[in-house]
């Protein structure tokens, strides 16, 4: 297997994505590349992953995706697809087997709409543990971030379902699940306490096997956290 050790600017471009492949670039503890994993493991796409030192990125990479984020993703036509609700549906289109998405539009749409709103969820992982670091008063937007908690438990409790979608996992529940596999590293556990559908849906979550395979063990994320937090993030963290 090929090295998961960060590219940094200066190296040189890894070679062309074989046949049959697509690529992802990442970062191993980026929420939104997770994204991209769960859908790439879920539907057993057969793909290479070149890691991307954030903090240095190769001048290579920035061609790619002139964004300078991850995840991004490239086949081996060349296309280059970024923004990681975008490659998520683009993996669910190309790649037909496992449908993530539900083919009905109305169905479809909903999940689109549940994103937008869950879109005003992920700034708290950041602001939260910063404004910790920083001895600010975190209370508000810990109660801010319980509200919205709440809108998301009522949806499960007004679907009467395990999962966002229905029964089974689908794509929104993927593009949720990242931040929540991190409440514990920020220590934003506590905040499901009045919100116990949801609760469930998370150990419902934690039992399935593309969440096992794409997840990292607590220590790692707080040794990685810490390092970020600390302004020198070490991508290349346990390798
Ligand atoms: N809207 C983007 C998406 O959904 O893909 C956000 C992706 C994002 O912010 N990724 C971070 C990144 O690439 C890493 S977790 N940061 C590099 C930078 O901001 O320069």
């Amino acid at each position: 297997m090929a090295s998961e050790k960060c590219f940094a600017k200066g190296s040189s471009a890894p070679g062309l994505v074989a046949k049959g492949q697509i690529r992802l670039y990442s970062m191993r503890f980026c929420p939104f590349a997770h994204r991209t994993r769960l859908v790439l493991h879920a539907k057993g796409i057969k793909h290479d992953t070149v890691n991307i030192n954030l903090k240095d990125k190769p001048e290579w990479f920035l061609k790619k995706n002139p964004l300078g984020l991850v995840p991004t993703l490239e086949t081996s036509s060349g296309q280059v697809i970024y923004e990681s609700p975008i490659t998520c549906d683009y993996l669910d289109e190309v790649y037909t087997d496992k449908k993530l998405l539900p083919a009905d539009p109305f169905q479809k749409a909903q999940q689109k709409m549940m994103l937008e709103n869950f879109s005003k969820v992920t700034p708290y992982f950041y602001k939260i543990p910063m404004g910790k670091k920083n001895g600010e008063d975190i209370s508000v937007l810990e109660g801010e971030l319980k509200e919205k908690f709440v809108k998301l438990n009522e949806d499960l409790v007004n679907k009467k379902s395990k999962f966002f979608g229905g029964n089974a996992i689908t794509m929104i529940d993927y593009m949720m699940w990242p931040w929540f596999e991190r409440l514990e590293i920020f220590e934003l556990k506590h905040c499901l306490d009045g919100t116990p559908e949801l609760k469930k849906w998370t150990e419902h979550m934690s039992e399935d096997q593309t969440v096992k395979a794409t997840m990292f063990p607590t220590e790692t994320y707080k040794a990685f956290y810490k390092t970020y937090a600390d302004g020198k993030p070490n991508y290349d963290y346990g390798l």
